[in-house]
């Protein structure tokens, strides 16, 4: 309920030990990155610690390799990194879900400040960066194997250094984990620029159920169980997916609809200025930032396009573009 200094949330981990880090639902990137370098860095200072995380990426489980948690200790403190909601933890937690969080690591401006103490830097584009500040703090050496969890932390939620919550200090961040010795080019090459056949079919899919609205400016991709049975693709790897409706020419908000189970859809909003996805996203109980959000809808998918086409249009409205 409380917001913390770096400082206090340094001194705070530094107090602590058995220490489970956990990260919100279908980690991406930055959620497994974020947690793998603030476990590492506890483990170096000779702490048990370990992280859980449901449903990670295919190419990011190696970073969790050794620090996936195993029983081997008895947690006494939750920590989560790049969790804006508990309610977004990973449903699949092996441990209790009633048990507290002691402090929330966070970048989201959105925070709902559920845990007992939050270090929250919402000028960071990547929790990845927060962790890295914090590791700092706490006088932990920046080894290779941090360096890259927290790369790809940050390249994750930067789009590869392309969007606009790249700042000077973001590219400083990158170059002092180069300065490590990570290969960002090989790195890259397996975040960005590798895709599975599955994930190919499912794009092929989604990109056909493409249909825009108001003039243009809103583009919708509708990704059902269906198209998953078809492709074969898991659900991790979608995440590239919810960018591509906005970067077609003239639309401000680009939604992807994923039938997560029968009647029942995430929904990630990507927006351009001045177009805010974060608004559209808490009209319907989401967050996230301004220019990426998320929420969820129960219901069939006739509602879930109303509901989503409704708060798009008044927000196309607010931001005078309609
Ligand atoms: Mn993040």
């Amino acid at each position: 309920m409380m917001r913390i200094t770096k400082e206090e949330a340094a001194s705070m981990l530094l107090s602590m030990d058995n220490i489970l880090i956990f990260a919100h639902e279908n980690p991406d990137g930055d959620a497994v990155g974020s947690a793998c370098a603030l476990c590492h860095g506890l483990l170096s200072l000779g702490k048990k610690a370990a992280v859980w995380l449901d449903g990670i990426p295919k190419n990011d489980i190696y970073l969790t390799e050794g620090l996936m948690f195993d029983n081997s200790f008895t947690p006494e403190h939750i920590v989560t990194t790049d969790t804006a909601d508990e309610r977004i933890l990973g449903a699949g937690c092996g441990y209790d879900k009633n048990v507290k969080v002691e402090l929330a690591i966070d970048h989201h401006f959105s925070n709902t400040m559920y845990a007992a103490k939050t270090y929250l830097d919402s000028d960071s584009a990547a929790a990845g960066e927060v962790v890295y500040d914090l590791l700092l703090e706490m006088g932990v050496a920046i080894t290779k194997e941090i360096a890259e969890c927290i790369y790809i932390a940050i390249s994750t939620d930067t789009g590869c250094f392309r969007y606009g919550n790249t700042k000077a200090r973001t590219l400083r961040t990158a170059a002092a984990m180069l300065d490590c010795g990570i290969d960002a080019g090989e790195i890259n090459r397996i975040q960005f620029e590798t895709k599975t056949k599955e994930y190919v079919a499912l794009e092929k899919l989604a990109m056909n159920s493409l249909e825009t609205y108001f003039d243009g400016k809103c583009a919708v991709m509708m990704l059902t169980l269906d198209m998953f049975k078809e492709s074969g693709a898991l659900e991790c790897e979608t995440q590239a997916l919810s960018s591509l409706p906005r970067q077609i020419e003239g639309v401000f908000v680009g939604i992807t609809m994923k039938e997560k189970e029968e009647g029942f859809f995430r929904i990630s909003v990507r927006t351009n200025a001045p177009a805010n996805a974060a608004e559209i996203a808490s009209h319907l109980s989401g967050g996230g930032h301004p220019m990426a959000a998320g929420c969820a809808f129960a219901g069939n998918k006739e509602d879930a396009l109303k509901a989503v086409l409704e708060h798009t249009e008044n927000q196309l409205r607010i931001a005078g573009l309609l």
